[in-house]
């Protein structure tokens, strides 16, 4: 008996957007949705109560900094990283590979694997896809990714197929060392902005018959229309019974043409980083509340929203926090842009349930470009 399946529930009968279930022995994930980011085994101004008040099912944390910061065994030695963080839903870890290539100076990537200084003291560190597999078994997400190598964007079609390549055997390699049957690995398709390396990854990983897939090396600095190509293109080729989860991504228009596409989970630091700015997301915009306009308005952020930040407060006391730096105006803006996320998602949901989905978000289903 596999700890996890994956239901399909309903299908848009214009795209290929559906809805499903996704079960994990932490719980259940209803799809499409949003998933916030808790990179140190927590979500940034929140306690466990807090995220699980705004809607969110699955949150993501990361190998690379737990690897780091406070270690794979300390984490593994509390019960876990749901124990750890008092997180008792489910979770997913990313690998770290694409960590390493974002954050760090000083790295060499070979066959074998990625070395690079640890930014907080200096030392080597070599991350193996077999390592990455190690510390995730140990940090016991339910879902683990495969440790993948994500070329920035612009280096050329040589460089992006050795990359595809090399995220392939490294993959197998994955899958070889992964111990743990109560956390399912899932694949990461790679192959930049190249629709036929796109497809010939596609091709090569669904062989492999893994419990997910997910689309990575997408949003790392090339243009949205490059963005929205790629996903248009390779999300309809993965296998229609497993989930699909693009990476880091989560914004607005984004979101709902990647789910046109048939894809079921998104996750993205924007919510939490937005809050830390002062920035608060309202009907598909950004608003800073610390602007002028704000001081005096005695109504709530958003009226229509069901959050606590929403339903307790208004515009001009949240403004009042961020002038005076009070770390409440983190939080209660994090509560708010992660509900109001999640949320979309879960109406998009509905909607495609309904049939109504084309028509209801057709404002944010027209071309990008
Ligand atoms: N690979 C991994 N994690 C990721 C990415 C990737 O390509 C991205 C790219 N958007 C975000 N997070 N392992
Ligand atoms: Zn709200």
């Amino acid at each position: 008996m596999s700890n996890f399946s994956f239901q399909c529930q309903a299908r848009c009968g214009h795209t290929h957007a559906r809805t499903g279930v996704f079960s994990t022995p932490h719980g259940i994930v209803e799809t499409p949705r949003f998933m916030p980011v808790g990179t140190l085994a927590n979500v940034k101004t929140l306690t466990p109560a807090q995220l699980k008040e705004t809607g969110a099912q699955m949150v993501l944390s990361n190998t690379y900094h737990l690897h780091l910061q406070p270690g794979e065994e300390i984490v593994k030695r509390a019960g876990g990283v749901h124990k750890f963080m008092g997180w008792s839903g489910p979770m997913l870890t990313d690998s770290g590979g694409f960590q390493v290539f974002s954050l760090s100076e000083m790295r060499s990537i070979t066959d074998d694997g990625v070395t690079f200084r640890s930014p907080r003291d200096g030392q080597m560190i070599h991350l193996t896809p077999e390592r990455s597999i190690q510390i995730q078994n140990a940090l016991g997400a339910d879902v683990i990714m495969a440790f993948d190598e994500c070329p920035p964007p612009g280096v050329g079609r040589d460089a992006v197929e050795k990359a595809t390549e090399r995220t392939y055997d490294w993959l197998k390699r994955c899958i070889q060392a992964h111990e743990r049957s109560d956390q399912a690995l899932f694949g990461i398709v790679q192959g930049g902005e190249y629709l036929d390396l796109r497809a010939e990854a596609v091709r090569m990983l669904t062989d492999l018959d893994l419990p997910g897939y997910a689309i990575g090396g997408v949003s790392v600095g090339e243009a949205p229309e490059v963005i929205d190509q790629v996903v248009q293109a390779t999300a309809p080729l993965l296998p229609l019974d497993k989930p699909r989860y693009l990476m880091g991504v989560g914004t607005y228009r984004e979101m709902v043409r990647a789910i046109a596409a048939g894809i079921d989970l998104f996750d993205c630091v924007i919510p939490t980083r937005l809050a830390r700015h002062g920035s608060a997301l309202v009907g598909g915009e950004r608003w800073n509340v610390k602007n002028a306009r704000f001081r005096e308005d005695f109504t709530p952020l958003d009226a229509s929203c069901p959050c606590y930040t929403c339903q307790n407060f208004t515009r001009a006391y949240l403004s009042h926090l961020l002038r005076a730096q009070e770390l409440l105006a983190y939080t209660l803006l994090s509560i708010h842009n992660i509900t109001e996320l999640v949320g979309f998602t879960q109406r998009i949901r509905a909607a495609i349930a309904e049939g109504t989905f084309t028509e209801e978000f057709a404002r944010w289903l027209a071309p990008i470009g």
